[in-house]
């Protein structure tokens, strides 16, 4: 495993979800191709965590997700980093629903771009174009536990906890994560 320094203005950290198979294959192709893609565009991936089969965050009967985490290595500025990531959702045949956590072909999250801390303080005014680290990260074992095979030792920018501590008090609560 190649490694970054978390601090580092070069470091992202990308989180990735599939339940419903799309132009590149089924959901674990789905993720495997937006990796070529993302290397294409010379985001270089560091470190894959294992693909974990999770239980569906949101309303309705759906299919199980596989989530994963990458560390990667970018010169691309974090809003840079989001349009990047949005344009290859679209080339994954993603359509956006109206509803809210609907199943997805493909759904590339920033999770952290070097430690940075962008739109916390008015997280409650709506959605924004660009939150980091992404605000439900701290909430969701598909996101926390993949991270953590990459990433063991990351602290969360803006809540100053260490993922491991997130992760121990979600999955005492839920435990959604299946391997
Ligand atoms: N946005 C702001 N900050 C960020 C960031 N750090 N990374 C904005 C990515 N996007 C960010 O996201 C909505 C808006 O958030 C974007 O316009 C972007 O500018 P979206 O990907 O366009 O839409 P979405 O994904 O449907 O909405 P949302 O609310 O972000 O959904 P999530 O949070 O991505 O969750 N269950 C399991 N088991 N596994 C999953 O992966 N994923 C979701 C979607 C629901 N349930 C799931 C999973
Ligand atoms: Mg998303």
């Amino acid at each position: 495993m190649r490694s970054i320094s978390m601090q580092s203005s070069r470091s992202a950290m990308i989180a990735f979800g599939s339940s419903l198979s799309g132009r590149w294959g089924d959901p674990t192709q789905e993720i495997v191709q937006s990796i070529q893609r993302l290397a294409e565009t010379g985001i270089v991936l560091l470190a894959l965590s294992s693909c974990y089969r999770t239980c569906p965050l949101g309303g309705g009967r759906q299919a199980r997700y596989w989530n994963a985490v990458g560390l990667f290595a970018s010169a691309y500025p974090p809003y840079q980093l989001l349009r990047i990531l949005k344009r290859i959702e679209g080339e994954a045949g993603r359509r956006r629903l109206m509803r809210r956590w609907g199943p997805r072909v493909l759904d590339l999250d920033l999770i952290d771009s070097g430690a940075r801390v962008i739109g916390w303080a008015r997280r409650t005014a709506g959605r924004q174009l660009l939150v980091l680290p992404h605000p439900e990260a701290h909430r969701r074992g598909f996101v926390l536990r993949p991270l953590l095979d990459v990433a063991p030792h990351w602290w969360h920018p803006a809540r100053g906890v260490p993922a491991r501590r997130l992760w121990q008090r979600l999955h005492r609560t839920r435990g959604d994560v299946v391997r």
